[in-house]
């Protein structure tokens, strides 16, 4: 909106033709999420704690997690608000992308907003059924895909990092494709968010790598020399991402160790489903699986326990998803969560690599 109002007065005032700058709005959408998460936080954990949105009713955790209970969850209605204010302020608001990627955030945090109140208020703790979250997550992602699909020009080439010459094209296929990727991402965050700052660090060198794509692919001079399709618009989701990353890093600023606030489903589900919806718009669906690994890594470990248990009769970790087999091992929350960190900067990096090499 301050960019719809700002804007047009560059012809009397010379210096706003600056609000022109993706780049410029991308770094004051950063900032306007920081102070909105800084300020709006601690205010949130207090308000938290008053209405008792608290998170006390797991049994089944590694047993070092009872000191854990009483913290405050849905830290995600946070995130999400200091990434949707500043991208409504600074995007440009005609950009059908945007809408996109911020009814994608909205959808997926509801489920999760739906099944963290049920949590608080059912018997055990228990939220939703799998079932119906399941099903609930399959009807927007089916929405959220058929939405992008039906966007003119939309290409639907699959990119193969390193092989500039595979790009089949899936046609309709794409869209099944789409909502795999929508519901797999946001469980995949889902299952990593067990350990103090554990998710959002990975949520944050993923939002960086695709900050950087997203600018790239949406500018016809740098998607021409490096050899990657164009997306028209696509470069506003790069304001998108600043929103992200700034909000992730207030919400990380009280969610390390010890943390005063979870993100709940409020934010797992919403922060993966909305990360996915960009990869899909910006054409790095694949690029999603390296930068973010660390969700990949942490999803197979539970296919492999189930599988392996159903099979076997034996389990191959100690307890999964693999952080708790990390735990169990005696290694310290600290040093797995900040171990996580550095395979997912690994990650973030050998992504932005594919852009030279193939
Ligand atoms: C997310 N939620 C945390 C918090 C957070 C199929 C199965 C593998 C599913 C999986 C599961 O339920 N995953 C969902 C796990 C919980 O955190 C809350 O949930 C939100 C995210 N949805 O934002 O509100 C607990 O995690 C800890 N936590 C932190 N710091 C944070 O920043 O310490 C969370 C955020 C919090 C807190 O203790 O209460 C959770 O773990 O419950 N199920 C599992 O992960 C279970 N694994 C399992 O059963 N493994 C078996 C299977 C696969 C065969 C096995 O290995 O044998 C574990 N769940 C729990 N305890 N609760 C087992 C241990």
């Amino acid at each position: 909106m301050l960019y719809h109002l700002l804007y047009p007065l560059h012809s009397t005032i010379f210096a706003f033709n600056v609000f022109r700058y993706i780049t410029f709005r991308t770094v004051l959408s950063i900032l306007t999420a920081l102070i909105i998460s800084f300020f709006l936080t601690p205010y949130m954990i207090r308000k938290f704690h008053e209405w008792k949105i608290k998170s006390d009713k797991r049994e089944d955790v590694p047993e070092r997690h009872g000191e854990k209970r009483g913290t405050p969850t849905m830290g995600g209605f946070v995130i999400l608000l200091s990434t949707i204010i500043p991208t409504l302020l600074w995007a440009d608001l005609r950009n059908y992308w945007i809408w996109i990627v911020v009814f994608t955030l909205v959808s997926f945090g509801g489920i999760g907003f739906i099944d963290d109140i049920k949590k608080l208020k059912g018997k055990n703790g228990k939220g939703i059924s799998g079932k119906t979250k399941m099903l609930l997550q399959i009807g927007f992602a089916a929405i959220i895909s058929i939405l992008i699909y039906s966007q003119q020009g939309f290409i639907t080439s699959l990119i193969v990092p390193f092989f500039k010459n595979i790009r089949p094209d899936l046609n309709g296929i794409y869209i099944i494709l789409s909502v795999i990727i929508l519901v797999g991402a946001s469980n995949g965050v889902n299952l990593t968010d067990g350990l103090d700052g554990l998710a959002i660090g990975p949520v944050l060198t993923v939002c960086s790598t695709f900050m950087l794509f997203a600018y790239l692919v949406g500018n016809t001079i740098f998607a021409q020399y490096l050899q990657i399709f164009y997306v028209k618009g696509a470069g506003e989701l790069t304001i998108l991402c600043g929103a992200m990353l700034g909000a992730g890093i207030g919400f990380l600023w009280y969610n390390a160790y010890p943390a005063e606030l979870f993100m709940g489903d409020t934010g797992s589900l919403s922060l993966g489903a909305g990360l996915a919806s960009i990869a899909i718009i910006i054409k790095q669906e694949i690029l999603l699986m390296i930068a973010g690994g660390i969700f990949v890594i942490e999803t197979l470990s539970v296919i492999i326990q189930v599988l392996s248990f159903k099979w076997r009769g034996k389990r191959v970790f100690k307890m999964a998803p693999i952080h708790h087999h990390f735990e169990l091992k005696g290694w310290n929350e600290g040093k797995i969560v900040v171990r996580f960190w550095i395979i997912s900067i690994i990650l973030a990096l050998f992504a932005i690599s594919t852009l030279k090499l193939r």
